[in-house]
C-alpha cells in the first residue's frame, strides 16, 4: 500500500535515519517524523479532514509507513548504542607497553636507622635486647638507682611527673633494675627507647629524646672492659679514625662514673657554636654499677661487679650523619627524612 503524501515524508524519514550519526540524531528524527508533533503523526491526525475516499488508502499506508520507520529506528539504535559501547571499551584499553607508574617509597627514620646499627654492633658482641616501659615508677628510675627523694642528684634530671610515684622516665636507666631484679647475673643487655626531660629545646637537646642503656654484670667485670667496649663502639659507627674520650663525672647509680664525648664533626676538635668551643660532642654518662644498686636488686656486690652506660641516640644521629639541629630530627619534614632512603 502507498500514497504519494505518505512516501514523500517516509522517504524524507529513511535519509534522515540512514544518515543520522549516533544515538542521539536518531532520536531527533525519530521526533521529527514519529513524534508528537513529527510529520507522519501529524498526517495520521489529520485523516479526519480528507475526503472520505482517500481517508483507507492514506491511513493504511502511513501506518505501514509508521510501522516500518519504528523498526527502522530500533535497529539502528541497536547498532548505534553497540559501536558506542565497542568505542568506549577501544578508549579505555589497557595499554600494556605504557611504563609503570613508581608508588612513592618510605625510608626508614635515622634515628630507627641508628638504633638498629648500635643494637647490631652490640648483638655482635653478645648483648641482647631489653625493653621496659616510658610511664615508671619513681623507684625504678630514682630510688633503686641510688636517688632517694630530695636528694641533689634529682635536679640532674627535669623530670614530667604524673604522680608522686609515676612519671616518665627521664633516662633508660630504670630497665637495668627491671632487668636484674628479673634474673640472676651474669647480664649483658642493650636497652634502646623513648625518654622524657623537661629540657628546653635548643639544637642538642629535646624534651623528648632517645637513649640506649648498655649494661654488663658478670664476675671481675672492670672499667677497663667498659672503655674497651665503648672505643670498639665508636669505631663501629663513627669509622676506624674517630676519637672518643672519657671525662670524670658524677651519677649516684655508678662509681667511679664518666661522661664520654666523641669528636665534634663539625669542626674537628678546633671548637665551634655547635660543640660549645670544646672540639667534643657529649654522647652519654657511663661507670661501674654502685654496689648499692646491685644490692637493692638483690645482687651480691662481693660477687659480682658490672658497668653501665647511657648514651643519647639522636646526639649518635647527628655526628653521624653530620646534622646541626637535633629538631630536624623530630619535624617529619619528608624533604629532610628522604634523604636517608
Ligand atoms: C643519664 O641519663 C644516665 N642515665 C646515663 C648513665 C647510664 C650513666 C648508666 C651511668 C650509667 P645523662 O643525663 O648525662 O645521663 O644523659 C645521657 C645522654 O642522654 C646525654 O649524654 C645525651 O646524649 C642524652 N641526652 C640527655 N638529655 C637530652 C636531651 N634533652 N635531648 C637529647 N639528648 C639528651
Amino acid at each position: 500500500m502507498s500514497h504519494p503524501r505518505v512516501d514523500l515524508i517516509a522517504g524524507e524519514a529513511r535519509t534522515a535515519i540512514a544518515a543520522a550519526r549516533g544515538a542521539s540524531e536518531l532520536e531527533q528524527a525519530r521526533v521529527r517524523y514519529l513524534g508528537r508533533q513529527g510529520a507522519l503523526t501529524l498526517l495520521l491526525r489529520s485523516l479526519g479532514t480528507l475526503a472520505a475516499g482517500e481517508r483507507p488508502r492514506v491511513g493504511a499506508a502511513a501506518n505501514e509507513a509508521k510501522r516500518e520507520l519504528e523498526a527502522l529506528l530500533e535497529a539502528r539504535l541497536a547498532e548505534a548504542r553497540a559501536r558506542e559501547r565497542r568505542e568506549a571499551r577501544g578508549r579505555q584499553r589497557l595499554d600494556l607497553t605504557l611504563p609503570g607508574r613508581r608508588p612513592p617509597r618510605g625510608s626508614l627514620h635515622p634515628l630507627t636507622l641508628v638504633r638498629d646499627r648500635i643494637v647490631e654492633i652490640f648483638a655482635g658482641l653478645g648483648f641482647s635486647v631489653a625493653e621496659g616501659q616510658e610511664i615508671e615508677s619513681d623507684y625504678n628510675n630514682f630510688e633503686a638507682l641510688n636517688i632517694p627523694r630530695d636528694h641533689p642528684a634529682r635536679d640532674m634530671q627535669d623530670t614530667f611527673y604524673f604522680s608522686e610515684d609515676t612519671l616518665l622516665r627521664t633516662h633508660t636507666s630504670p630497665v637495668q633494675v627491671r632487668v636484674m631484679k628479673a634474673q640472676p647475673p651474669p647480664v649483658r643487655i642493650i636497652v634502646p627507647g623513648r625518654t622524657y626531660r623537661r629540657d628546653v629545646a635548643d639544637a642538642t637537646h629535646s624534651p623528648v629524646f632517645h637513649q640506649v642503656e648498655g649494661l654488663a654484670v658478670d664476675r671481675n667485670i672492670s672499667m677497663g672492659d667498659l672503655k674497651g667496649t665503648l672505643a670498639l663502639f665508636a669505631r663501629e659507627m663513627f669509622g676506624p679514625g674517630s676519637s672518643i674520650r672519657f671525662r670524670p663525672s658524677f651519677f649516684p647509680f655508678t662509681e667511679p662514673s664518666a661522661e664520654f664525648d666523641v669528636g665534634c664533626f663539625l669542626c674537628h676538635g678546633g671548637g665551634c657554636r655547635f660543640c660549645k668551643q670544646s672540639g667534643w660532642l657529649e654522647i652519654g654518662g657511663s661507670g661501674m654499677v654502685h654496689p648499692q644498686v646491685l644490692k637493692n636488686v638483690g645482687y651480691d656486690p662481693e660477687e659480682v661487679t658490672g658497668w653501665a652506660f647511657g648514651m643519647g641516640i639522636e646526639r649518635i644521629a647527628l655526628l653521624r650523619y653530620g646534622i646541626d639541629d637535633i629538631r630536624l630530627l623530630l619535624e617529619n619534614d619528608l624533604r629532610f627524612l628522604g634523604q636517608f632512603a
